[in-house]
């Protein structure tokens, strides 16, 4: 059995939900916070057998897609702050970061 962990936008959330309760697999959505960005996105785990990792990556590669965004730069810590000047620098979010984990043991009590 694996453990898919997939970092998603919230954009993309209800979408790879829908897909993934259509097809048959179970999911638990988490509200999380990108550490770079500080900006809320999605953390979904899916159970899955070893078997249908292939296609849950499918689901999600058909469901998340990546964005542009622009992030403004924080000011430095040091240094004279008044003549910072802090230009918008594009990032590029998405579609998902995807770990998958072997699961050691599985029980639903
Ligand atoms: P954030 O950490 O908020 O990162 C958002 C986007 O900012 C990243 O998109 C990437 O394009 C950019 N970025 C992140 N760290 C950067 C850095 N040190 N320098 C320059 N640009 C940087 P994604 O790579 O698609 O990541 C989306 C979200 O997935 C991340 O949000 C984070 O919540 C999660 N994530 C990505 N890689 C991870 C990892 N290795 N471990 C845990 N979570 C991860």
């Amino acid at each position: 059995m694996k453990l898919i962990v997939a970092v998603i936008q919230d954009k993309d959330a209800v979408r790879l939900l829908e897909a993934l309760i259509k097809k048959g697999y179970r999911a638990t959505k988490l509200a999380s916070t990108g550490g770079f960005l500080r900006e809320g996105n999605t953390t979904v785990l899916i159970g899955v057998e070893d078997g249908e990792t292939d296609e849950v990556l499918g689901t999600i590669r058909e469901t998340c897609r990546p964005r542009e965004q622009l992030v403004t730069p924080l000011t430095p810590m040091s240094g004279p702050a008044d003549s910072y000047v802090a230009y918008p620098v594009e990032v590029v979010v998405g579609g998902a970061t995807v770990f998958v984990l072997n699961v050691e043991r599985y029980e639903k009590i």
